[in-house]
Formats: C-alpha cells, structure tokens, sequence
C-alpha cells in the first residue's frame, strides 16, 4: 500500500485528450521503486507488421514511457535476460526447447514474470500481443509482482460493432463521426483506425465489425471493397479481423455486381451472387472475419420475404463463407415493429422465441446466433433473453451496448457492467441444470464450437473516442470481460482508473464510488421496477416521454392508466412470455410472490397502490426511487471536484462539465417521470415532494417583458408545464421578480432548454449586479454529443448553476435571454437552494 504523501510528490501532467485512453503509459513517480528490467526485447516475429512485432514495439514505446528505459529489440534469440515476446512455437524453434507452459487455448497466453528473462508466449501471435499488453498494464499500475500463468479467453469471438454509416455519421454515436468513412467511401488515411485496432487489442477483441446494421449495399462497390483492405490493413497488425453488416437485398439493388430479381436465399442466382461477392472481399482480405446480418427487423429485408425461414437466410451467407472460414454472425433481434396494444397478448418481448422456433439447429455450424441481452432493447434492466436457453444446437452470442444509446448517450455517467452481469450471471435452470447465460454464449453449457459477444461501441472522431472520459470504462471492461466474464465489474474498474487516470487513492476511490453508483442512480431517475427506461423512444432516445412507450406499434408499452401499470407476460392471463423460460424461471416470473421488485412491471399488470416486497407501493417507490437516484446525481460533480489537481485540467473540466449535465438532467428526469404518473394516477407522493418546490420561481410567474408563456410538450418536461419564450425571435426579452427568500447564501440553478438550431444567450443579475451568463450551445457546438431536439421538451431541458450567491429578501433578480436562430431564449424555473437542499 502506498502512503497518501507518496502522492503528494506527483507533478501535475499536461493536458490530455483522452485520445490513449488506457493506454498513456504515464510515468511512475520517480519515488517507486523501479523493478530491473531485462534490457531487450526479443520479439521472435514472423513478419512486419505481425502481431508479435507489433508487441515488440509496444513493449519497447510503454517501457520507454513509463520508465524512460530504451530497449533495443531483437528478433532471434539471446542469451542475454530479455523480454521474450513470441509464440510458444516460435520459442520452442529460436530457444531450442519448448516452453513449460500449461496447454494453451486459441489467442491465449503465457506469461513468466519469474525469472531473468520474461516471458510472453502466445498460443498464436494474437495471443503473444495479448500477453505482452497485460504485462505492459501490470508494469504502468506499478504492479511488479513475480507471475507465471497461463490466460485463456472465454470464448473465441469477442467482437465489437460500429453502427457507422458510408455517409460518416454513425447510428446512436455520440463522439462524433465516423472513423472509418465519409461521403459514401472507406476514408484514405487510417491513423485513427489503427489507434482504435490498438486500443481494442489491448483488452483482447478480435474482431470488428465496421458498418451499421442497417447495412448499405454500396459497401460491396469494387472502391470500397479496396477501402476494406485498408481497414483490414490497418487492424490486421493488431490481431483484429475486419467484417462488415450486409442488406440482405443487396443482389436486387443493382449497385454491385448486377442486378437480380429477387434476394431469395435458396434461388441460384442469389447464392452465386453472393459466392462471388464473398470471393472477392476474401481476395482482398484474406483474414476476413464475416458478415453480421440484421434481417426482418425494423424495415430491413430478410428471407420472410421470400416465404424462407430465418435459418435460409442465415446460412446462405454462412455457406459463401464457409470455405473462407468466415463466421455469420446472424441477429436475433428480429420483430415487427406494428403489433396492435388492443390485444392484450400480443407481445414484441415475445418475438425472437418465436422467429427462431423449430430452427434450433438448422444453422450451419458457422452460424452464431447475436443476441441482445433482454427480450426487447438495451433497456435499463431487463430479464434475460430467454432465447438464449431455447437454442441448444446452435451457437450464441450475447450482443451489449457500450454507445449509451438508452442509458444518457455518454452525458450521463453510467458504468454498465453491473447491468450486463444480470445478464450474464443468470441462471436459466434450462433442464433443472446450472445455465449461467455466460456459460452458455461461451459454448461450455451446451458444447458448442463457437459462440461469444459482441458490443455495439460506435466510436467517433472525437479524441475521447465516445464522447466522453469516463464512459471509456465501458468499452475496457467489456473487453476484460469477453475474456474472463467471471470478473468483477468493481476491480476492473480500478484497473481502468488506475491506467486512465492515476494510481493516486483518492481518484481510484472517487471514480469507483461515481461509476458504481451510477447505474442504480440511472435506473432510479429513469424507468423503475422494470417498466423500462421511460425516454423518449419516437424521437432522441435521450430525455424522459413515457406517454411514447404506450399508443404505438413498437411494443415497447407500459400499458399505464389512471389505476393501473405493467405488461401482464405471465401465461396465466398475459402474453405468455414467462412461458418462454425454462420452468424454474417460468414459475418465480409467473408469480407475483416470487417476482423481484426489480421486474415486478416487466411481468405483472398490477395497481399503483400494489405493495412491493419492500413495503412501498408501487407509486411510492416510483416517487423515491426518482427522489433518491437524482439525489446521488447531485453529489457527482462536488465528488468529482475533490480531484481537482489530481488529474490533468482538461480532463479533469471536461468531466466536471458532463457530471454538472447529469445533476442538472436527473432532475428533469425526476420531476418528469414523478409527475407524469402523479398526474396519471392522482395518486400524492407520500413525503409530499412531487409538484411542491418551495425553492422554485416558476419563469412565468415573473414580471415579463418581451417573454411570453409557452405551454411545454410532454407536459410534464416544465415546472407547472410552464415555460416562457421570447416573443420575437430577434428581441431580447426579460424576465424579473422580487425575492422573498431569507437572507442568505444559495447555489442558483436556472433551468432553460438548449435547442438544435439556435444559441441563445442569457443574463443574470440580483439588483443589477453581474451574478453569471451563459449560452445555450451545447448542441450546436457538440460540446455533448446527445441526439438533440427542436423542441422544448426533455431531451433539451437543461440546468446552469451558479455557486454561492448571496441574497437578501426584496432583491430584484433580472435574467434577459436574446433568441438566436429558431431557440427563442427559453426559460424554465430559477431555484435557489440553500446548502444540502435539492428541490
Ligand atoms: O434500438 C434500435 C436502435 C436502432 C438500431 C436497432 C438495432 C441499428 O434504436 O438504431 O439500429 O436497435 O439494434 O438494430
């Protein structure tokens, strides 16, 4: 353990970009005892550019960063004590006699930190590069420990999607554009690429698929299929294998390679067009890693077309593919989008169960079935997919969201591991047997050959990578958990910091108590007791609209009224999705008694007045459950402020900016979504908080001048359903009251919308003095990077606060708000809040 005042001795490190995310290789103090190092690198490398010799030179740059050490690298044996970076075979031929390392596993590794010399064998050259960045991360946490052992991954695919698009924006990207084309093309220059092939080696993922889902079939035109060369190019150093997502219809678009009448899968044509179209990708790239398909599914073509079932469709590309040896990794998140809520069993979360009944099986052995987590899509808390017990015979994957697509869109901070491990670490009983889902996507419960994850990370050009700092412990700890699922969230966490960061307590101890409060304070502001995440889902996905789960064909629906809310999916009297479980799992959710809390309104259709095992009802625990998630919100950014000095000021502004967004957004989700179903139900909060704030002075409520009320859609995204807007959109207005709060010292938040398309500037003053300014663009300039509005609605509700304002009772507050383009200035609430008091 190292003394705090160790610590004080740390120089205070230039700005950073966030640009080497994990992988800055920061020096270490200069007061730790440094270990000896060998003075050479042998890296016994096939070729340039090989993973090994990547390794190699990695070993040589984080050496020399961390410890100001330069080591030659040699790529034949020596004698001399050196890092040794190879394959166990490569060792066995240079070295003479083989390596006693226990049996290796594909892109497995061993490393022998015991003697003169290290050693970092891989099974194959991905393993070696593997290793050789675990012994890198062991060395810049100052961790010196003597190890010998062998690292296995879990299973052999651990993938990441980009949902980018050949135009450059990027589908539910919030770091800016894509990295990989722009304006119809795979972009020339690669250096990002290959930054990212460097960061996604280091946690162990092999594969990258680079375009969206919702596929294009210009990807397969001759001058992209050479652009896919150079990505291959580019990530191929790295260990990384380069796929791509197919439009199903492709052969019938006429872009590529002809024009056929139809994209039947057992039509002849079809299947020779695509054995050309395969053939060729494969002479360019020879590793090719495969397709990933999405097909049937939110307006994208498939096999149903043609009367052909989903496994026709799957294993038509799986046998282009085959010879190649090329995987098909082939989504289950196939649904129709236009199911009717009069009836009350119909039911989306039933969908993959049903698409895929009676083709358990019928895949082609190179067919990986890619499931998200939950029955519906990346919601805040879902019960696991059941389709991961009903496939048996054919492989899994499970399919995460690291782009926090549902979950604040990166300007909310929420570490996702926690989320994923209710997944993974369920056990579904399939045949009264031990069926942990981790156990199961990695082959091992129903031995199968292949099978794995993929998470959709959708990067940008943004140095940050996804938008901001701290959501980056997403993308390591999937990566760390791909390969070993049985880790915990909580160390691997302290790992990312202590390598993002600082090895200093304090910030490891700050950013593990931030992250691992994050995901209950989002639950808890957002969708509780498994009703969802209650955002907008017919526009931005971002802010609080819980009317728009309900009245629409997407089934996503809460089936909430005046008396009543839940999806009743039991199959006593729902929909019958229980059902689809294995019957341990089908008889705690068909009961009430033995469903948790947590998905008590997944499940069941009960009362607002139904009394949870907790003891609360139903509302009540709404009401808290928002009162007390916006609550820890608050504290974000004064935690964050004790590691001021500690971390390098851009970083260390930036999040603070961000951690600010989150307090000031968790209320808007909390007043929303309280009074939303206050509203519904009629039903008081029990503490008396909701729609009472004594600290508030509603904006129309002011003395107005050149500002008018504007009454707010979704309702309940104002305070009193009220705004104002200024009546021109090219005068400035201004809105006044006298204050009648005591004397004394208060943090002033202004709540005001930040729209797309204008950036509105605002003034405040107490008794004509200078208390603050600001300017609503944040949108315009991608300082957060969320799917913006137009409206002013919950997506572009925002909060400003001003710090320790002093007041006396009677002083004038004046704010004067200038429109700028279709943003006419608009203004919410100002609060003022005594110290400890949230409002
Ligand atoms: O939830 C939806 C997203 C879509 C996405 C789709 C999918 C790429 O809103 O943006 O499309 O899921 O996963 O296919």
């Amino acid at each position: 353990m190292l003394s705090l005042s160790f610590f004080l001795t740390f120089g205070l490190v230039a700005a950073e970009t966030g640009i080497n995310a994990w992988l800055r290789y920061a020096p270490l103090p200069s007061a730790m005892s440094h270990p000896t190092l060998p003075a050479s690198i042998v890296a016994l490398n096939t070729s340039a550019n090989s993973p090994v010799d990547t390794a190699g030179l990695e070993l040589q740059k984080g050496i020399s960063s961390i410890f100001g050490k330069n080591l030659t690298i040699a790529s034949h044996s020596s004698t001399s004590a050196s890092i040794v970076v190879g394959t166990v075979s490569e060792y066995a031929s240079a070295y003479g006699q083989s390596p006693k390392t226990p049996q290796l596993e594909n892109d497995g590794f061993w490393l022998n930190t015991t003697g003169p010399s290290v050693q970092i064998l891989g099974q194959n050259e991905r393993g070696a590069l593997y290793g050789a960045f675990e012994y890198l991360s062991m060395l810049a946490q100052g961790n010196f420990s003597k190890v010998a052992y062998a690292s296995n991954p879990a299973a052999p695919v651990r993938w990441v999607n980009q949902w980018d698009n050949l135009d450059g924006s990027i589908e539910r990207g919030y770091g800016g554009n894509s990295i990989f084309f722009t304006n119809g093309l795979v972009v020339n220059t690669t250096d990002r690429v290959s930054q990212y092939a460097r960061l996604l080696a280091s946690i162990g993922i092999n594969g990258v698929v680079v375009n969206n889902v919702n596929a294009n079939s210009s990807l397969l035109s001759p001058t992209n299929v050479a652009g896919l060369g150079r990505l291959a190019d580019a990530f191929r150093p790295y260990g990384v294998q380069v796929g791509i997502s197919l439009d199903f219809a492709s052969p019938t678009e006429g872009l590529v390679y002809g024009n056929l009448s139809s994209y039947d899968p057992l039509d002849a044509g079809v299947i020779s067009w695509w054995q050309n179209v395969t053939d060729t990708i494969y002479r360019t790239v020879p590793d090719f890693a495969g397709y990933l398909v999405k097909a049937d599914s939110e307006g994208q073509p498939g096999p149903l077309t043609d009367n052909r079932t989903l496994a026709d469709g799957a294993n038509l590309f799986a046998n282009a593919l085959k010879p190649h040896g090329g995987i098909l990794m082939f989504r289950a998140f196939v649904y129709n989008d236009m199911i009717n809520e009069t009836d009350w069993k119909a039911d989306r979360a039933n969908a993959a169960v049903q698409f895929f009944s009676g083709l358990d099986g019928k895949f082609a052995d190179n067919v990986i079935i890619q499931i998200k987590y939950g029955p519906i899509d990346f919601q805040i808390r879902e019960p696991t997919s059941p389709l991961f017990a009903y496939l048996q015979n054919t492989s899994t994957a499970i399919e995460l969201e690291v782009t926090q697509e549902y979950l604040g869109q990166q300007c909310h901070l929420v570490y996702l591991p926690p989320l994923w491990k209710t997944v993974l670490d369920f056990d579904l009983r399939k045949n009264h047997q031990p069926s942990l889902v981790r156990d199961i996507i990695t082959g091992k419960r129903f031995n199968r050959p292949l099978g794995g994850s993929a998470a959709v990370v959708n990067v940008g050009l943004n140095d940050t990578w996804l938008g901001s700092h701290l959501s980056m412990s997403n993308l390591y700890a999937y990566g760390r958990l791909a390969w070993n699922w049985a880790e915990d969230p909580e160390a691997i966490l302290e790992d990312w910091t202590r390598l993002t960061f600082s090895p200093d307590p304090t910030v490891i101890q700050t950013i593990t108590n931030l992250s691992m409060s994050s995901w209950p304070a989002y639950e808890n502001y957002s969708g509780n007791l498994g009703i969802q995440t209650l955002t907008d889902i017919l526009y931005t996905h971002f802010g609080p609209n819980p009317a728009s789960q309900d009245g629409n064909g997407w089934g996503q629906w809460t089936r909430a009224d005046g008396k009543t809310i839940g999806m009743d999916r039991t199959v006593s009297n729902g929909t019958g999705f229980s059902g689809q479980y294995p019957q341990e799992i089908m008889e705690m959710y068909e009961n009430i008694t033995t469903t948790p809390d947590n998905l008590v309104l997944w499940f069941h259709h009960v009362n607002y007045t139904h009394q949870l095992h907790s003891g609360e009802t139903v509302i009540q625990h709404f009401y808290n459950a928002h009162y007390a998630g916006a609550e820890t919100a608050q504290t974000f950014p004064t935690q964050w402020e004790g590691l001021q000095g500690k971390i390098d000021a851009e970083r260390y502004n930036e999040t603070l900016f961000r951690l600010t967004y989150q307090a000031g957004h968790s209320i808007v989700w909390r007043d929303a979504i309280t009074r939303f179903y206050h509203n519904l139900s009629g039903i008081a909060d029990s503490q008396s908080r909701v729609t009472h704030h004594p600290w508030r002075i509603e904006a129309e409520s002011m003395k107005l001048e050149g500002y008018m009320p504007y009454t707010v859609s979704p309702f309940e995204t104002a305070s009193n359903n009220t705004a104002i807007v200024t009546s021109s959109n090219s005068t400035m207005g201004t809105a006044s009251a006298v204050l009648t709060f005591p004397n004394g010292t208060y943090d002033v938040g202004v709540n005001f919308y930040d729209l797309l398309g204008g950036q509105s500037k605002f003034n405040l003053n107490i008794n004509n003095d200078f208390v603050g300014q600001w300017t609503a663009d944040n949108v315009e300039t991608g300082r957060l990077g969320h799917a913006p509005s137009v409206y002013l609605d919950g997506h572009s509700a925002t909060r400003v606060t001003f710090r320790n304002v002093t007041i006396k009772k009677g002083d004038r507050l004046e704010i004067t708000g200038t429109p700028d383009g279709i943003e006419p200035a608009p203004l919410d609430y100002v609060v003022f809040l005594p110290k400890g008091v949230v409002d």
